[in-house]
């Protein structure tokens, strides 16, 4: 491996995180062509999925890709899709090496890629940002293998792990700063979940703003019963972002249907000890296509998703005020009788963020 080939990669990386949060149900992947040295073609996965990264930075490459390397975050597509595969489109412009992060999961892929480009002798070499590309692309690889998105909890906290107090204030613990980075944070995720009491109580609109995106969000609330006001921010804006309700068997016929008058999308789910499961939940919501999920609470829904070891990513805004053992608790009850009994995460980032502090942490 040159010290360039890492470069190059480093820089497809972060072109393909661009697609993060709009490209589902396909994995963001980014790609850069070289040819002696000048970067002459540079592509991510487009909302909603398609072109794919190589199609993009092959079309700006032109003539250029001929003799060329192509760094890609993702092994080049095998199966004819909508479109013909990406490794037939680098073979037809004549690249003349290869260069991948990481094998694709896609049983259509999963090595044909590399595959078809040896056989029409591009030289192919693998793993240079393996690591880096597992963690971007994460997601995909969960949705695909195991049929559920990657989840991200976030909490925004007081110093002593409080969300509101006993009388529901909540707005606003933390600063405007790190408002802003859980907007930043939500462009970055398919979809934003959110339990049905947090639903009710701050009539939030879940939506990125001031962020100039692409594509917003998909909104996701949890409510067993579907009791959630009509005359909600969600329910007014379903047909400008999608909103999907996921709910329990047995519910209003005329909820359902009033709910349906709005553009929402109803979503059955499994319940399991009078709760929505979270198994269920989150194989519906990969079901449907999503690879990046961002649950912003409230404290039940973080409890049924941690109970189920279903959380990948725990982000927390930390504000310096204590609120009390009367405010609301940040997570719910998990059942907890030993300390060996609570999922691990690692600890990944720590930065002051205005008057705040964000911690992120990745399961072990
Ligand atoms: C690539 N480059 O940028 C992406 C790839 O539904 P289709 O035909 O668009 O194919 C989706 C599959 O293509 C997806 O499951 C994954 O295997 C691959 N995604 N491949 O060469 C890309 N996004
Ligand atoms: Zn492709």
């Amino acid at each position: 491996m040159s010290m360039s080939d890492a470069r190059y990669m480093a820089l497809a990386l972060s072109l393909g995180r661009r697609g993060q949060g709009v490209c589902w149900p396909n994995p963001a992947v980014g790609c850069v062509i070289v040819n002696e040295g000048r970067i002459v073609g540079r592509g991510w996965t487009q909302p909603g999925g398609r072109p794919h990264a190589e199609v993009v930075a092959l079309a700006q490459a032109g003539g250029a890709a001929r003799g060329a390397t192509a760094y890609v975050t993702l092994e080049p597509c095998a199966h004819h899709g909508k479109t013909p595969p990406c490794a037939e489109a680098l073979i037809a412009a004549g690249v003349a090496r290869v260069v991948a992060a990481i094998e694709d999961c896609d049983p259509r892929v999963a090595g044909n890629g590399f595959e078809m480009l040896r056989r029409a002798g591009i030289e192919v070499s693998v793993g240079i940002g393996e690591d880096a590309a597992a963690r971007d692309l994460a997601g995909f690889f969960l949705k695909t293998e195991l049929g559920r998105p990657w989840v991200t909890l976030k909490l925004a906290s007081s110093f002593d792990g409080r969300i509101a107090t006993a009388s529901g204030e909540s707005q606003w613990i933390t600063g405007p700063e790190a408002r802003r980075a859980v907007h930043a944070m939500r462009a970055r995720h398919d979809a934003v979940l959110v339990g049905a009491g947090t639903a009710r109580s701050d009539d939030p609109s879940l939506t990125v703003r001031d962020m100039g995106v692409a594509q917003q969000p998909v909104r996701v609330v949890v409510s067993r019963y579907l009791d959630l006001p009509l005359m909600s921010q969600l329910a007014r804006t379903a047909r400008q972002v999608p909103v999907w309700l996921c709910h329990g068997p047995g519910v209003d016929g005329d909820r359902v249907r009033a709910w349906e008058g709005t553009g929402a999308r109803l979503i059955p789910c499994a319940v399991e000890a009078g709760q929505i499961s979270a198994t269920d939940l989150l194989r519906q919501l990969g079901g449907q296509g999503l690879t990046r999920v961002f649950c912003e609470g409230g404290a039940s829904l973080a409890a049924s998703l941690l109970a189920a070891d279903m959380v990948d990513e725990l982000v927390g805004f930390t504000a310096g005020l204590a609120i009390g053992a009367e405010g609301l608790p940040a997570v719910g009850v998990l059942g907890l009788e030993q300390l060996s009994e609570a999922a691990r995460f690692d600890l990944i980032e720590t930065r002051a963020i205005g008057a705040d502090i964000l911690h992120r942490w990745q399961r072990q």
